[in-house]
C-alpha cells in the first residue's frame, strides 16, 4: 500500500512539474489553453465543430451587430486510438495534432507539451485540450491550462455532479449539451442545478445544444472573454 502510494505521488509531482512548464509556455506566447472534460459522448467534438468557426469569423453569430475580432484556434485531440476526432476537426482547417494514449484515461502535461511543440503556437490564440472521454481520471491531471470546462450531456442523468464530485468541483464552466433531448430524457435540471452549486458555486453553467445551435452564441462569448484576460483588453 505504502509503495503505491508513494508510486502515485511521483506522478503527480513529474505531471505538475511539466504543468507549470506548460503554462509558463502558454502565457509566453499570450496563448489560452482550454481542457475539455467529459464521458464519452457528451459532445467535446460537437461543440469544438461548433464554436471553432464561429470564433474564427467563418460563421457569423446570430444577432451580433457587427463581426467580432477573429480567433485563431487550434486543437490536441485525446484518444484512446483512431484519428477519428483529429480528422474531424481538420475539415474546420485548423491546425490539429491527435494525442493518442494507447489505452490510458487521461492525458498528461507530457504529452500536452510534445503537442504544443507540433502547434504553431504562434499564430494561435487558442488551444482547446479535448482530453479522453472519462469524467473521473482527467479531473485529477493539471495539463497546464488556463481553464478545465466540463461537458455534461442529459442523456447522462441528473446525479453526475454528486456521483463525479470531483471535475464538478474542479470546472470553471459547465456545458450541459444535448438541450435539444431533453423532453425525451428523465434529467432533472433542479437535482443538477442543486448537486452541483453544492460543488462549486462560481462556474457558469451554459445549456448548449450542438444540434441545434441553443446556447453556442452565449459560450461562445464566455470563450472570448477568456482569451481577452490572456491577451489585454485591447488585443480581442
Ligand atoms: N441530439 C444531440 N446529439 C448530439 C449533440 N451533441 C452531440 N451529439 C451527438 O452525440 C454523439 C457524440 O458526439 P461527440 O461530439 O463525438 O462526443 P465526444 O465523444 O464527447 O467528442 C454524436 O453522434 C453527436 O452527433 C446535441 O446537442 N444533441
Ligand atoms: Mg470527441
Amino acid at each position: 500500500m505504502a509503495v503505491d502510494i508513494k508510486v502515485l505521488q511521483s506522478i503527480l509531482e513529474v505531471n505538475d512539474h511539466a504543468a507549470a512548464e506548460n503554462r509558463e509556455r502558454l502565457a509566453a506566447g499570450r496563448v489560452t489553453a482550454l481542457n475539455l472534460i467529459s464521458a464519452p459522448g457528451a459532445g467535446k467534438t460537437s461543440l469544438l465543430e461548433r464554436v471553432i468557426p464561429t470564433l474564427n469569423g467563418a460563421t457569423q453569430v446570430e444577432g451580433a451587430a457587427q463581426p467580432e475580432h477573429r480567433i485563431r484556434s487550434a486543437v490536441l485531440e485525446g484518444d484512446i486510438a483512431t484519428t477519428r476526432d483529429a480528422e474531424r476537426i481538420l475539415r474546420l482547417d485548423i491546425p490539429v495534432v491527435q494525442l493518442l494514449t494507447g489505452g490510458g484515461c487521461h492525458l498528461e502535461a507530457t504529452q500536452i507539451s510534445k503537442g504544443l511543440d507540433e502547434l504553431p503556437l504562434g499564430e494561435v490564440d487558442l488551444v482547446f485540450i479535448e482530453n479522453v472521454g472519462n469524467i473521473a481520471c482527467p479531473a485529477e491531471f493539471d495539463l497546464g491550462e488556463a481553464a478545465k470546462i466540463g461537458i455534461l450531456s442529459v442523456t447522462e442523468g441528473s446525479d453526475k455532479p454528486a456521483k463525479y464530485p470531483l471535475l464538478f468541483h474542479e470546472v470553471t464552466a459547465l456545458v450541459l449539451n444535448k438541450m435539444d433531448l431533453l423532453p425525451h430524457t428523465d434529467f432533472d435540471l433542479d437535482v443538477f442545478e442543486r448537486d452541483f452549486r453544492g460543488l462549486n458555486a462560481a462556474a457558469p453553467v451554459f445549456h448548449i445544444s450542438c444540434r441545434t445551435g441553443e446556447g453556442v452564441a452565449a459560450f461562445t462569448g464566455w470563450l472570448r472573454e477568456r482569451v481577452r484576460e490572456t491577451q489585454g483588453a485591447e488585443a480581442v
